[in-house]
């Protein structure tokens, strides 16, 4: 199995353990860089190594969760899923679902993971294992785009398809909410409405997160995009209008307590924004995130 990682990262993120398999009751840190659907401006393979970098110069210590990822359990960082570059997305594709799948049949089902895109197409190899594991998983979505499209440019598996190809793969208890979305199509507006996804205010999203029971499994996947480009301009695809820092802080805060299962940070493309903000924003959003992956006694859920 070990075949199907990259070497262990030189630099984990700061406070986590190197390792070279999913850790059982541990949150797992891995990262995908495949950019190759991505349809404007690519840049996002380079995403984990520009966060783990970087996490080195943000602190330990959460100020909105009064929690420091160094008292913590232990938590890992697997290095990078192996990507191949043929230049053929369809394939690379290909060879990145079956790396993916040779890991994830090795993971015990207590790993957690919270990977690192990469763009947005490869959340569902990871949301597609949770669907699995947990008949009543809630998809928490927050993006710019509603990812709704059934395949787009000729990819089947392409980021503007990332929720829909989660929705191949609903049951009948799986739940689906979306916040921060404002582009997209017609029928990707309608859809949304016509099935409730869609949360339109701040303050109604966070009581609508407030009142999940807290053993509910949650996975969050996060667009970078979601946020404003004004905060955040190195993503592929930035549109105008998004959220700021605090309304992330205030849904995580709204998350504590629950049970979130998995989760992922996709979508950095750090060469699109030469200030270097944007990956040091990135680190400190899976900051937040790893810490609220754990539980009051420190372990992951
Ligand atoms: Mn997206």
């Amino acid at each position: 199995m070990e075949a199907n990682i990259l070497p262990r990262p030189n630099l984990p993120y700061q406070g986590a353990v190197a390792a070279a398999t999913p850790q059982p009751h541990s949150l797992n840190l891995i990262g995908v860089g495949f950019d190759g659907t991505a349809c404007a401006r690519k840049g996002a393979a380079a995403g984990p190594a520009a966060i783990r970098q970087v996490s080195e110069d943000i602190e330990t210590y959460s100020p909105y969760l009064d929690r420091d990822v160094t008292e913590i359990r232990p938590f890992y960082d697997l290095g990078d899923l192996v990507v191949s570059r043929c230049g053929d997305a369809h394939r690379d594709w290909d060879s990145i679902s079956a790396a993916f799948a040779v890991l994830a049949g090795a993971a015990d089902p207590s790993a957690r993971f919270l990977a690192l895109g990469g763009e947005h197409s490869i959340s569902c190899l990871f949301i597609e294992r949770c669907l699995a594991q947990f008949p009543d998983l809630l998809l928490l979505h927050l993006d710019a785009h509603a990812d709704l499209r059934d395949g787009y440019q000729g990819y089947h598996y392409s980021h503007a398809a990332a929720i829909r190809r989660c929705l191949d793969h609903f049951g009948p208890g799986h739940e689906l909410a979306q916040f921060g979305i404002r582009s997209g199509t017609r029928e990707e507006f309608h859809w949304m409405r016509e099935h409730r996804t869609l949360h339109d205010e701040l303050p109604g999203f966070l009581d609508y997160l407030r009142q999940i029971p807290s053993q509910r499994p949650i996975y969050l996947t996060l667009d970078l995009d979601y946020f404003d480009p004004a905060f955040l301009p190195g993503t592929g695809t930035p549109e105008a209008g998004g959220g700021d820092f605090h309304s992330f802080i205030e849904i995580v805060r709204a998350l504590r307590g629950k049970k979130l299962v998995g989760s992922d940070v996709v979508e950095l493309a750090p060469a699109l924004d030469p200030t270097g903000n944007s990956e040091v924003f990135a680190a400190k959003v899976v900051r937040e995130l790893i810490l609220v992956s754990h539980g009051e006694d420190g372990y992951a859920r």
